[in-house]
């Protein structure tokens, strides 16, 4: 089956220049079903922060190794960004089946991966190799819907969790109402970073706290390749605690790299301020997982 479309995206931070390139990805078959879990977290000690900090805020990261990827691109202008770390969300009627299966998504795919312009480079190892992906949003009007797919870093790691940072996992952060004057350091009560990883398990956190993540449906398919998998995925408000979306909310993702008892590496989509400029993290790290100030944005169209 065919796999929607791809974007390439240049993000200059601190210009107004975006470039972008989307087009068809000619990736493999993707396996329907999958696995998955409704989203019910766990309590209990919060997530190991530790690690240096590859990239400057929110800036320019230089070119790095990274996995290659498979299919190619060609020219779209319509990658739904507005500007550097502003998504553009469109309605749709129709919502996806949220089964692992990407084959019913049409809307554009942006890429990120290591040397995406803008992104934020958590490293903690010299590995020097990183996943790297597409992802999506699209929304009905009640639930948002997220699909990725990831081409991870064997070994993609077993962590039963709560640590599932320490496997090949996606994160996503979200701010339900995309208010961030609540906030002098890490999340508001409507914020919650969640993780999920390769296998489909899924744990929330709220800085370092693990949180639940009521109403929500994730799936995942392990792709052909043996290291590549996709993510689909339902979220409510109530997954955060809100009773409705904001017009714009705030929201991140990230490749998390891990090999079951240690996490090497985080690729972040946006870093929107950090330590330099006032919103780094009490607890001394810089990144989206203890301040979701440094979230970018993700407006959803009426
Ligand atoms: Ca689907
Ligand atoms: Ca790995």
């Amino acid at each position: 089956m065919g796999w929607p479309r791809a974007c390439l995206v240049s993000l200059f931070s601190g210009a107004s220049t975006v470039a972008i390139a989307c087009g068809l990805d000619a990736v493999g078959s993707v396996a329907p079903g999958g696995s998955g879990q409704d989203g019910s977290g766990q309590d209990g000690s919060g997530q190991d922060g530790s690690g240096q900090d590859g990239s400057g805020d929110g800036g320019v990261v230089d070119a790095q190794v990274s996995q290659p990827l498979e299919g190619g691109f060609a020219a779209d202008a319509a990658c739904n960004l507005a500007g550097p770390g502003q998504l553009i969300v469109s309605r749709v009627t129709a919502a996806p089946v949220v089964d692992g299966d990407l084959s019913d998504w049409s809307t554009c795919f942006t890429h990120l991966d290591s040397r995406t312009t803008g992104a934020h480079i958590r490293s903690f190892t010299d590995a020097g190799t990183f996943p790297s992906g597409d992802f999506a949003l699209v929304h009905d009007g009640s639930s948002i819907y997220i699909a990725a797919r990831v081409v991870g870093v064997l070994p993609l790691g077993d962590n039963g969790g709560p640590e599932l940072y320490e496997n090949d996992s996606i994160a996503i952060y979200i701010d339900a109402n995309g208010s961030y004057s609540d906030l002098n350091n890490g999340y508001g009560p409507d914020a919650t970073q969640i993780v999920i990883d390769h296998a489909g398990r899924v744990q929330g956190f709220r800085v370092t706290t693990q949180v639940a993540t009521p109403n929500m449906n994730a799936r995942t398919s392990a792709l052909a390749d043996g290291r590549s998998y996709t993510v689909e995925v339902r979220i409510d408000p109530a997954t955060f605690g809100a009773a409705a979306f904001g017009a714009t909310i705030g929201f991140d993702i990230a490749w998390n790299d891990g090999v079951g008892d240690s996490q090497v590496s985080e690729i972040s989509w946006f870093k929107k301020c950090g330590a330099s400029t006032g919103c780094g993290c009490s607890n001394g790290d810089d990144a989206p997982y203890c301040n979701s100030r440094q979230f970018g944005s993700a407006q959803l169209l009426p």
